[in-house]
């Protein structure tokens, strides 16, 4: 195979996680602006998510969010979406939206409330068994506001106790994948602040439990792709939701505001092979599109990620290792920056061609008369949103 045909191969192997919250309603906390056409149930977010993929060829996985999308009959729910051409990925955690957990979850300090978060979370690993999902993911709104208002390091002890219950009730073949955030909603203290803690706490926990880099959760300037090289290296980094940030956790399309970063990143997955199905890495979404329409945002972003992915592909690693080992700064950076620099998007439309889709995704569902239908037919009932 040239060194092409083998960048085209890897491109349609790519797998691309499309959350189901970001079909919904979603918003800053000031307003959430409805649109017109928006899912009121999950299996309507199911029937958009089959487009994405319809239209991309490289999103077959839709995450679930619990209770957003709880439903009666999960088995049945994963026959409706592989009934449209996609399965049911991630079980998303929803530990932050009752009024119990003012303060906390499994690190509050009632262990009444400890009990109920983690009801939860087992909860969630029974949904997994129904829906066939291998990953739980956890993400934790916990922290404190003032110093003082509780004992941080008890902290660490709850939210270790509580991990360990729902680790040990894992099946085979299931994963925990714990995320990170570096402050909100809790100002003062986070209890999972960074990938420090939450791999300390993965590599106590065993095998099953790794690190998710949520891209929008790090302070400016952080360099994440040494964090990704680092879990890589250790065999701890268990996937990524990827999102952009100008400000904070601002959830904008992942490669809007750092296209350069989300190469970098992915040029880090490349070269710690964390690249294909087999690394066992997931590549997710986690957005939420407030004031764009939803499913051209979701393509945008499948491409964003896709285009970061072949420039990653591209570079070439013999001289790049070459350069490096001579000492060359300058030729090592050039041979990174060519890479970065390349226009892949001929590239990508061929790939798509080879697989039998249209070259232009874009374009391609907005022909197809999708965005027009959901409007006309999805009227009356709830829409979904943010917390439904
Ligand atoms: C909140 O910050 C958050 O965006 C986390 O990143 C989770 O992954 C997501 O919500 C869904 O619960
Ligand atoms: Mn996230």
């Amino acid at each position: 195979m040239t060194e092409l045909a083998a960048v085209k191969a890897a491109l349609k192997t790519q797998a691309v996680e499309t959350p189901s919250w970001a079909y919904g309603n979603s918003g800053t906390r000031f307003k959430v602006f409805a649109q017109a056409g928006v899912p009121r149930d999950p299996r309507e977010k199911l029937d958009d998510a089959a487009k994405v993929h319809e239209f991309t060829g490289v999103a077959p996985t839709v995450a679930l969010h619990i209770p957003w999308d709880k439903v009666d009959d999960y088995a049945a729910l994963a026959k409706y979406a592989g009934e449209r051409g996609v399965k049911l990925g991630a079980i998303n955690s929803n530990t932050f939206q009752d009024d119990d957990y003012k303060l906390g979850s499994i690190c509050h300090p009632d262990a009444a409330v400890r009990r109920k978060a983690v009801d939860h979370l087992l909860e969630c690993v029974d949904i997994m068994d129904a829906t066939g999902s291998a990953d739980l993911k956890l993400w934790f709104a916990d922290g404190t506001n003032y110093p003082g208002q509780d004992d941080v390091r008890e902290r660490q002890d709850r939210l270790a106790e509580g991990l360990a219950e729902v680790y040990a009730r894992l099946g085979e073949g299931q994963r925990m994948l714990l995320e990170y955030k570096f402050f909100e909603p809790a100002f003062y203290t986070t209890d999972v602040p960074d990938w420090g803690t939450a791999y300390a706490h993965c590599l106590k926990l065993g095998t099953k439990a790794q690190v998710v880099v949520d891209t929008g959760h790090h302070a400016p300037g952080t360099n994440i792709e040494f964090i990704v090289a680092t879990l890589l290296r250790e065999g701890k980094l268990g996937g990524f939701d990827f999102n952009s940030r100008f400000y904070a956790d601002d959830d904008l399309m992942v490669g809007a505001a750092d296209p350069f970063q989300l190469f970098r990143i992915m040029y880090e997955v490349v070269r710690g092979g964390g690249f294909g199905a087999e690394s066992g890495v997931a590549f997710m979404l986690d957005q939420c599109h407030n004031i764009e329409a939803k499913i051209p945002a979701i393509i945008r972003s499948v491409m964003n990620v896709q285009e970061a992915t072949a420039k990653a592909l591209l570079v070439d690693r013999g001289a790049l290792a070459a350069a490096q080992r001579e000492g060359d700064v300058l030729g090592a950076n050039a041979v990174l920056m060519d890479a970065y620099n390349t226009d892949v998007r001929p590239l990508l439309r061929e790939v798509r061609g080879e697989m039998g889709l249209d070259p232009e995704p874009l374009a391609a569902y907005a022909r197809s008369g999708w965005a027009e239908k959901i409007v006309a037919e999805r009227v009356g009932g709830r829409q979904a949103g943010w917390g439904a």
